[in-house]
């Protein structure tokens, strides 16, 4: 125990901080309910209804990503690589060893096991940044020294999680968060990997570039074109070249590749913006199939808003046309809305323009959001002000912008390429 410490604040020692990150996570509920699922290669898919080919694939468990079934590929696709149980059983041609079960998401039921996770991680009494439906971090600096053994407190934490809850979480813990981000990802499933103070950036050294917190797709290639490819060469780099190239949010990346991240765990506010991306594994200029996509990715947002209370009075898209030219385009409306048919006409819509065009990656957002808790105490039609929608953002790393994303191809949250 350390008195007088403020969370985040390293004068009397490094912090300590845990990410804690479930494994396939919609694929651990579905088994959760369904025992018979575990151990079995599992799909659950977006947009997919039993015994259909349409959807895209929320995630995957170990099993099935063995065939090579992956986040965001079309259903289509993963049966392709991993017919169901039921077909392969009746298909002499089929495998019933090489097939797999696939079940459509169910999001109510997700977040609460979300919240039974989450309210797990505030019973341990630091503090605690939820950051999606299966992720937070985990400030225990005031009840926990590093020299008090933080393994131990990692796997008692895992053991609470798969015996009060019934799933598998990775955790890290690290000095910092993106240290404790990237650690909670390094031994995936089950993992539990701890960072010494002082070994933070000789862990992340050998790494990819990619893996280093707030680094997607887009600046990952960039930063190979320039000869960038570790996470020890960016730490490396000259820190101007990096800035001249990718403004304060490469600096930033920077920093958290030289281990150098002060960044307090700080209880999370409400979000700024909700948004879904989603990339096809090959380009395409389909125009159903950009639209279909759209579709998809409209009534996820327009759930997710209306799941967290939120109004919107702009609807977005984001067109990535390869190699990595990013197109957004949104539109205001007159006043705040929920209305989940309007952001999808919306973004269908503003895809129009993009209808020929070949496409690498789409993406729907809603912003210059209020919340219908505050609504409520101003309920004149139009609530007063919603702030001015800002034409470009800092780079996410964990949310601190407040604007939630979750880019469906990548798994990472990265407002980077939504900007
Ligand atoms: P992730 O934590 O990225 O993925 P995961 O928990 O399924 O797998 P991992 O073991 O690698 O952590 O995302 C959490 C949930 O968010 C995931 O279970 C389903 C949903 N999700 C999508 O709907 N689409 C996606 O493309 C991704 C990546 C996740
Ligand atoms: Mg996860």
């Amino acid at each position: 125990m350390r008195d007088g410490t403020l969370p985040g604040v390293s004068e009397s020692g490094p912090r300590v901080v845990c990410h804690v990150d479930m494994d396939c996570f919609y694929a651990a509920c579905e088994r959760l309910r369904e025992p018979a699922l575990r151990g079995e290669p599992l799909v659950v898919g977006m947009g997919y209804e039993s015994g259909e080919t349409h959807g895209a694939v929320a995630t995957a468990s170990y099993e099935a990503r063995e065939f090579g079934v992956e986040s965001a590929q079309a259903i289509s696709e993963a049966l392709d690589a991993l017919p169901r149980k039921v077909e392969a059983a009746t298909d002499p041609t089929l495998d019933v060893d090489e097939a797999g079960f696939y079940r459509p998401v169910d999001l109510e039921f997700y977040d609460e096991v979300g919240a039974e996770v989450k309210a797990l991680l505030h019973e341990e009494g630091g503090t605690v940044r939820e950051v999606s439906i299966d992720e937070a971090y985990l400030d225990v600096t005031d009840q926990f020294d590093w020299d008090d053994d933080p393994r131990a407190f990692g796997s008692r934490l895992k053991r609470r999680i798969d015996d009060e809850v019934g799933v598998t979480a990775s955790v890290g813990i690290a000095p910092s968060m993106s240290a404790a981000k990237v650690a909670s990802d390094h031994d995936k499933p089950d993992g539990l990997v701890v960072v010494e103070p002082g070994d933070v950036r000789s862990f992340l050294a050998p790494l990819d570039v990619e893996e280093v917190h707030g680094i997607g797709p887009v600046t990952a290639a960039e930063l190979r074109e320039m000869g960038i490819e570790t996470a020890g060469d960016l730490a490396a780099a000259d820190p101007a070249t990096v800035g001249d190239r990718f403004g304060e949010r490469g600096r930033e990346v920077q920093r958290f590749a030289r281990g150098e991240d002060d960044r307090p765990v700080e209880p999370k506010g409400k979000p700024k913006s909700l948004s879904r991306e989603s990339a096809f594994s090959n380009p395409t200029d389909d125009s159903e199939r950009k639209r279909e996509r759209v579709r998809l990715l409209a009534t996820d947002v327009g759930e997710r808003a209306e799941r967290e209370g939120a109004l919107y009075q702009t609807i977005g898209i984001k067109v990535v046309q390869p190699p990595f030219d990013v197109n957004t385009r949104a539109r205001s409306l007159p006043g705040p809305v929920e209305d989940a048919d309007l952001v999808e006409s919306v973004a269908l819509d503003l895809l129009a323009e993009f209808a020929d065009d070949r496409v690498r990656k789409l993406g729907v957002r809603v912003s210059n959001l209020s919340f219908t808790d505050e609504q409520q105490a101003s309920l004149t039609g139009f609530a007063g002000d919603q702030g001015a929608e800002t034409a470009t953002e800092p780079i996410d790393t964990d949310g601190s912008t407040g604007n939630e994303s979750r880019d469906l191809a990548d798994g990472q949250r990265s407002l980077t390429e939504f900007e």
